[in-house]
């Protein structure tokens, strides 16, 4: 299938995750979801497929995705946005919707389309251009059954802590106070159990 877009962290690999737009014009805003697999080394793609303007072709790519091994989906449209329900109909594979911002409505069109899913067909849907959260949200769903993948989470959030930590520092400086003890926390997520799903259950 020609794509407008190819991009993988490595084209030897078999893509986990496919990222679909309807619109190359939408790239720029999904680039962080992209960003977010490639930090946690996930293979991906990078395909555009219009649910209204070549229902045809997302409905190949769709199908061939699975076939090929594509665990999670993707998909960032704006406007009357149709492309994640449009995949959704046509895979069990999980499908994260990004609504993009543009337009009259500036993506509240996109956000109410994507994230009122009949009962049946769910979207996982990320806030309006929110697409670093739909790439980590794609890493946890492969996370669950991959132990390297949930350490490497949890080592992102220690860093998202020890930042916002710093950053109380910083503020605390700049107010000429020093931060109380108690809110030091534990830095994050626990360790929990690193056992592959399933496992030690009945
Ligand atoms: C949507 O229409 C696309 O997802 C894009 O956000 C919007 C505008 O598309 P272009 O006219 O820029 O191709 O289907």
């Amino acid at each position: 299938m020609q794509s407008a877009l190819r991009e993988r962290t490595d084209e030897t690999e078999t893509p986990r995750v496919a990222i679909l737009m309807g619109s190359d014009s939408d790239w720029a805003r999904l680039r962080p979801a992209a960003d977010a697999l490639a930090e946690f080394g996930v293979p991906f793609e990078v395909h555009v497929a219009s649910a209204h303007r070549s229902p045809d072709r997302l409905e190949g790519y769709v199908r061939s995705a699975e076939e090929r091994g594509v665990r999670v989906l993707i998909a960032g449209a704006g406007l009357a946005a149709a492309l994640p329900g449009a995949a959704a109909a046509r895979t069990i594979l999980p499908v994260i919707g990004v609504p993009l911002a543009g337009g009259a409505l500036n993506g509240i069109d996109a956000l109410y389309s994507i994230v009122q899913m009949p009962a049946g067909v769910p979207v996982a849907t990320v806030g309006i251009d929110a697409a670093r959260n739909a790439g980590l949200l794609a890493v946890q769903i492969l996370a669950v059954a991959d132990s390297s993948l949930r350490r490497a989470l949890r080592a992102q959030r220690r860093r998202m802590a020890d930042e916002v930590a710093a950053r109380d520092v910083r503020l605390q400086r700049e107010l000429g106070r020093a931060a109380p003890a108690s809110v030091e926390g534990s830095g994050g997520p626990s360790a929990g159990d690193e056992r592959a799903p399933g496992a030690g259950r009945g």
